[in-house]
């Protein structure tokens, strides 16, 4: 069986069913001055540095073919699929919804709100749009995963500890076989990224396993 050299140990590649590619939230609300991250009172510039990394995947699986979904945090013009929890809690500055320099913060269609230009999905490829961190919650993707017999779910993007770790527990509580690729995933915090890291491949894997970008390209040959 085929596999990619992994933590705490090789991740086996599907036999039946397939891989996808999940690439969590790469929005300019997260990755550039004057977004939703921003607002929060994070220092964004930290997460520009995993997306040559994310190039790479993307560029592997549009080689051979294989699924890549985007996922983006947004919410409806009108905020109806905002809670008022979410929107009031957070730091000093902006709230969801409020105007900024690049639209509205975290509302769909916003320029903002867009997906970074570097990794701008094809046409063909799949982008869902979420109201949550989860990208399970209130989104049809996981009727989407198992209408194209995806199994196992590779997952970059930000934030380690917030989107991208939630996405994944909800995908393994589902049944997908899950992997964090290390050097493909960022947070504004290093030290949470790197606590993340260790507790989802503790205990055996409890949530799944972790590899390089390097391991994962070896490993799909
Ligand atoms: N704030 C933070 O770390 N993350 C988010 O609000 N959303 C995502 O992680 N995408």
């Amino acid at each position: 069986m085929a596999t990619i050299s992994a933590q705490p140990y090789d991740y086996p590649l599907p036999t039946e069913g397939q891989i996808a590619l999940v690439i969590i939230d790469m929005q300019r609300d997260f990755l550039e001055p004057g977004g939703f991250g921003e607002s929060l009172g994070n220092d964004v510039s930290l997460l520009q540095a995993i997306v040559p990394a994310i190039q790479k995947l993307q560029a592997a699986f549009r080689d051979r073919g294989w699924p890549i979904i985007q996922t983006q945090e947004g919410h409806s013009p009108d905020l109806a699929d905002c809670p008022p929890s979410k929107r009031e809690r957070g730091g000093s500055g902006l709230k969801i919804g409020d105007p900024g320099p690049m639209g509205r913060i975290l509302v769909i269609g916003e320029p903002g709100n867009g997906i970074i230009p570097e990794l701008a999905p094809k046409p063909n490829e799949w982008v869902i749009t979420k109201p949550g961190k989860g990208a399970f919650y209130n989104t049809g993707l996981d009727e989407l995963l198992r209408s194209h017999q995806i199994t196992h779910l590779l997952f970059t993007g930000v934030t380690t500890e917030v989107c991208v770790q939630t996405t994944m527990r909800e995908a393994n509580d589902r049944g997908y076989e899950c992997l964090i690729v290390e050097d493909a995933t960022e947070s504004y915090f290093p030290d949470f990224k790197q606590a993340t890291l260790e507790m989802i491949r503790a205990q055996g894997g409890i949530i799944g396993w972790t590899a390089t970008v390097d391991q994962v390209l070896a490993g799909l040959g």
